[in-house]
């Protein structure tokens, strides 16, 4: 692993003024939730999405969809916050990072200590009811599902329960979409880990910090389209080195007290 790199991440993020974190699935896989696109491991190279993970499959076929999506939902609900989770946790607690963006589901930043976190697509915590909008403990939902085998129906109007998260097909929450742009217009740094940024407009928030003369650190595994707008590129695992990254911040946040 380049040091030098870390050091320069790491003092880019000491210096920043208003840092904030935009997080990915990568951000998740040392917590043992596979990614999209990771050639082999992702998701979407085992199945096709719009067939699975789009709203009009849940109408088309409900049961189906609970049959397929159901170890999913109850592994999202076990999985542990891992090095990299902690490290942001960390970065915030010493007043390094102001926010984190997530298009994770798997509330790990939280489990993490992370409290300012902003959650693009939803979240796999809590199930929603279509038609009254009464939201439950995803557990319930999980729970009832594996009992009864079937798509799981609202308690107060028998409408149809899904899991609080955004499928294809589906608008993006908008006040946290709107949290997500005026974070990237404020800050003055931006670290971008564990996304592949092909999926927009997640996608577009390095675009819009960059456009405002924000810095970019970029910690991921394979090459993204936003590299050559970084002043650090890292393509190494987050879970390595994010907690350096922190490490040499509290270092330094130690020397100045
Ligand atoms: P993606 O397109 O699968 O990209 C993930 C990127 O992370 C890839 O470029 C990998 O190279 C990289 N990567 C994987 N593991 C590591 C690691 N340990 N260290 C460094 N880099 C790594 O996923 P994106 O998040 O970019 O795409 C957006 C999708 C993912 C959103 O719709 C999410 O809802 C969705 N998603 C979320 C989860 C979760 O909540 N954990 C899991 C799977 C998918």
């Amino acid at each position: 692993m380049d040091q030098g790199l870390i050091e320069r991440a790491a003092r880019l993020m000491a210096e920043a003024k208003y840092a904030v974190a935009l997080t990915g699935a990568g951000h998740s896989t040392p917590s043992g939730i596979p990614d999209f696109r990771s050639p082999g491991s992702g998701l979407w190279t085992q199945v096709n999405p719009e067939e699975v993970a789009s709203i009009q499959a849940f109408y088309r076929d409900p049961e189906a969809w609970y049959a397929w999506y159901h170890e999913r939902g109850t592994m999202f609900l076990d999985a542990q916050p891992n090095p990299a989770h902690r490290a942001l946790a960390e970065l915030e607690e010493m007043g390094r990072l102001q926010a984190v963006i997530t298009q994770n589901i798997d509330n790990l930043h939280q489990k993490a200590g992370s409290k300012k976190v902003i959650e693009l697509h939803g979240n796999t915590r809590e199930a929603i009811c279509l038609r009254c909008g009464d939201i439950i403990p995803a557990r319930l939902l999980w729970e009832g599902y594996i009992q009864e085998r079937q798509a799981p129906r609202c308690e107060k109007c028998s409408g149809m329960m899904k899991p609080n998260v955004i499928l294809f097909g589906e608008m993006l929450p908008e006040e946290a979409l709107k949290s997500a742009w005026e974070e990237a217009e404020k800050c003055d740094l931006m670290l971008v880990a564990g996304t592949s940024l092909e999926v927009t407009p997640a996608a577009d928030l390095p675009f819009m910090a960059r456009r405002r003369e924000a810095k970019l650190v970029i910690v991921n595994f394979q090459p993204t389209r936003a590299d050559s707008y970084a002043e650090v590129v890292i393509h190494e695992d987050v879970a390595e080195v994010l907690p350096k990254i922190a490490e040499i911040c509290q270092k330094r946040r130690s020397k100045t007290f």
